[in-house]
């Protein structure tokens, strides 16, 4: 009887472990791809791998679900086994918790398109909310238990409860290491939530030289819409690109009777306008209230006088790589610009100046950076992130 006892508790740890393995691989993968999403240093080195990236993260996330449902056989024999032992106790409470926490936020996220901006808003910050919890916790706890640092048992006796032990001096040598190695990045992220917005811009020098300066207008110094909410994040697949009078010029050219091409002196003298407008970014952060002033986009392709066969506005950007595409219909949106200035100040270099597009009612990625030619064709052209997945037309909804 003894016997079928043992057994019968061989397999309830079995299973427990093997919960605990799969559930572990599953954090551990989405960590890594996680992390490699966020970071703005691999999104320039990614490229196109981001998208697919993207895709193994929101799979592994659902497939994450897996173990924490099995373990609910399990729970309650669990539990009582760790009468006690008040941290894996609280494991057992907080784990799931953040899987929750994070299933409902990226359901969100994935889905935002269905959800709008101000619900995908408050997921992203969620999600990443989350992780600054969870990844202190985890690392500690995966460190913590591996083998190698067990007190060995003849010890255990004398060194319990001593500030000194091992295990103590393990622990805060990780603590540490792992308040230097996360610090840095929660701090970013803290500021990219308002407290240091300036700190970027202030910080850098514009590595754009393009003289004479743009001079705002009236509506834009002090800006109209009041300041824009938050800081951009920073986005390029590409190195930064940088320019100065000689080497910036705007093209267009295609299925046009006036190809034109400006540089600099020429294009900081056309007649500009100002809109406030917000900005959305299918990962879920958003800029409201901007001020953007520039030259409304119908008002350029006007004075080409666009040829009948024309269907379609492809835009290309000056790192030489980004394009998307507009159809000539969408085109002659009013709040379509071409922007040269950012609640009344040039836009900085690392957020797409000297000339960005914003289109405010579709998703950001339309609105591409370092804009400096648009052809005009006659057929469908697919931009950077519609060959990787994205929707051609990125309405926003909601
Ligand atoms: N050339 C270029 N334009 C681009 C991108 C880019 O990587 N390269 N990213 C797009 C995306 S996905 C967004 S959300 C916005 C981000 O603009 P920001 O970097 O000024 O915040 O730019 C869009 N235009
Ligand atoms: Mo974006």
């Amino acid at each position: 009887m003894s016997n079928g006892r043992d057994k019968e508790e061989a397999s309830f740890n079995n299973n427990l472990a093997s919960l605990h393995f799969w559930n572990a691989l599953f954090v551990a993968l989405l960590a890594l791809s996680g992390l490699l999403l966020f970071s703005d240093f691999w999104r320039s080195i990614l490229g196109e791998a981001r998208a697919w990236i993207r895709w193994l993260h929101i799979i592994v996330g659902f497939a994450a679900i897996v173990p924490p449902l099995l373990y609910l056989r399990l729970v309650s024999r669990h539990w009582k086994l760790l009468e006690g032992k008040f941290w894996q106790r609280f494991n057992v409470l907080v784990v799931p918790l953040l899987l929750m926490g994070w299933l409902v936020s990226g359901v969100l996220l994935w889905q935002f398109h269905a959800v709008g901006p101000s619900l995908s808003n408050v997921a992203l910050w969620v999600h990443d909310l989350l992780v600054w919890i969870a990844l202190p916790l985890f690392t500690y706890h995966s460190v913590t238990r591996l083998r190698w640092h067990k007190e060995p048992e003849r010890y255990r006796s004398k060194m319990d409860g001593a500030f000194y032990t091992r295990k103590a001096f393990i622990r805060a040598v990780i603590g540490g290491g792992l308040t230097i190695l996360v610090g840095p990045s929660l701090i970013k992220w803290i500021g990219n939530l308002g407290v240091g917005q300036e700190l970027q811009a202030i910080n850098k020098e514009d590595a754009n030289k393009l003289l004479p300066a743009p001079q705002p207008l009236a509506k834009s110094a002090p800006p109209i819409g009041g300041g824009a909410s938050a800081a951009f994040r920073i986005y390029t697949v590409t190195k930064l690109p940088s320019f100065n009078n000689d080497n910036w010029s705007f093209t267009i050219d295609g299925l046009v009777e006036e190809p034109v091409r400006w540089n600099w002196e020429q294009f900081v003298a056309l007649t500009r306008s100002v809109q406030v407008s917000d900005f959305h970014c299918v990962t879920g952060w958003s800029v409201y209230n901007n001020t953007w002033e520039g030259i409304p986009l119908k008002d350029l392709l006007e004075k080409t006088r666009v040829k009948a066969q024309a269907r379609v506005v492809k835009l290309y950007s000056g790192d030489g790589v980004y394009t998307d595409s507009l159809t000539l219909k969408q085109a002659d949106i009013d709040d379509i610009m071409v922007v040269v200035m950012h609640d009344g100040k040039p836009i900085p270099n690392h957020l797409g100046g000297p000339v960005r597009l914003i289109i405010p009612q579709m998703y950001a990625y339309k609105s591409v950076k370092w804009l400096n030619r648009i052809e005009l064709i006659d057929e469908e052209y697919i931009g950077y992130w519609g060959q990787r997945g994205y929707e051609n037309d990125a309405w926003v909804k909601g």
